[in-house]
């Protein structure tokens, strides 16, 4: 198998995240991605191959113009007014449309944008942040386009990650929508796909993009948004609208799940995307289900990760897997790897 990886990754280095009232050491660094990719070549999982240059055009296919040229030129302005400090917004954009203003702040003001095209305050736009997001994109793509050229399956290992990010709001970690411009990209070289989001939280960015759709289904299982992150998104009661009515499966899981009942969502979330009868598969690939994560409440195991392998596989589909979540450092590698073993073995 096929994996992508850039070093420039490593650019995105954030330090701190605000969380519930105060910082906190971040969780999304720069070591996650150097643990996968040190037992991808330990366990001889094939070429670890660099990204092509995709350019900027299948990103804006999702994204939102001004939203990305937020993201490509905010760091700059915002270190001018607090240098050494990463970017985070404490000033978010009303909602109520009595209450608005004139949106002039949203013209020139740094802060003000921030709070306009960001939607927590856990997701620093750091020096390198911009650079990392394009990066992982051409991962993502690259990955698609293995596929495409006949790859039965290929590893995109992005960082930073990218489905919480929506066409025009960036958050929980991500910035740009990795595995979202990846479908698109598919979609527009005539293949028709389905993504299969098993990351513990709800990829609240994909199935925005794609809510009104029915060419890209989205499935997804993570924790209950009644306790998880992201909060706002991942009912089961998401379902679509207008053309996409049904083309979106939400599986909220309780706190603690274990593998037997995981297993059985699983199943429904295949069943699913089986009767949609897709050309390739896209996994939103996270590992921070597992019974360890330092930010989540899942009971997963190392050896479960074989197992959802496996059940992946059975959909005898090209299946590009796109890294998402994952925050224990000292099991990550191994359970990431074992999700493509327990694919390949299959
Ligand atoms: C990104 B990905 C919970 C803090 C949540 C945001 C989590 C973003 C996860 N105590 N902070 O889906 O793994
Ligand atoms: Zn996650």
């Amino acid at each position: 198998m096929k994996t992508f990886y850039s070093e420039q990754h490593r650019a995105h280095a954030p330090q701190e995240e605000f969380e519930a009232g105060r910082m906190t050491p971040a969780v999304e660094v720069p070591e996650r991605v150097e643990a996968v990719r040190g037992r991808m070549v330990s366990r001889g999982l094939g070429p670890i191959l660099p990204p092509s240059e995709f350019g900027p055009v299948p990103a804006l296919r999702i994204h939102d113009r001004a939203f990305v040229s937020f993201l490509q030129t905010a760091y700059a302005r915002w270190t001018k007014m607090h240098p050494g400090v990463d970017a985070i917004p404490s000033v978010f954009s009303p909602q109520i449309s009595a209450l608005r203003g004139s949106d002039a702040g949203l013209r020139e003001n740094v802060l003000a944008q921030l709070g306009h095209y960001c939607f927590d305050t856990g997701t620093p736009l750091t020096k390198g942040s911009w650079s990392a997001a394009t990066a992982a994109v051409n991962i993502a793509l690259s990955a698609v386009r293995a596929i495409g050229d006949g790859e039965p399956a290929a590893f995109a290992l992005t960082r930073p990650p990218g489905h919480h990010a929506s066409a025009t709001q960036f958050g929980g970690y991500c910035y740009l929508n990795n595995v979202a411009i990846a479908a698109q990209y598919l979609v527009d070289n005539g293949a028709r796909c389905a993504i299969l989001d098993v990351d513990y939280h709800h990829g609240n960015g994909t199935q925005d993009i794609f809510y009104a759709r029915d060419d890209v289904l989205f499935v997804s299982l993570h924790a209950d948004p009644a306790f998880a992150y992201p909060v706002y998104w991942g009912a089961a009661e998401e379902t679509g609208m207008g053309l996409g009515e049904g083309f979106n499966l939400n599986l909220p899981l309780p706190a603690a799940t274990q593998w037997q009942s995981y297993r059985l969502a699983l199943d429904t979330a295949i069943a699913r995307i089986h009767a949609f009868f897709p050309d390739v598969l896209l996994v939103s690939l996270g590992l921070d289900t597992f019974a360890l994560d330092p930010i989540c409440r899942f009971q997963l195991q190392t050896l479960d990760y074989l197992r959802l392998g496996e059940a992946i596989a059975q959909l005898r589909k090209p299946t590009a897997f796109v890294f998402e979540g994952g925050y224990d450092l000292a099991h990550l590698a191994e359970n990431t790897v074992n999700v493509l073993e327990g694919y390949l073995g299959a």
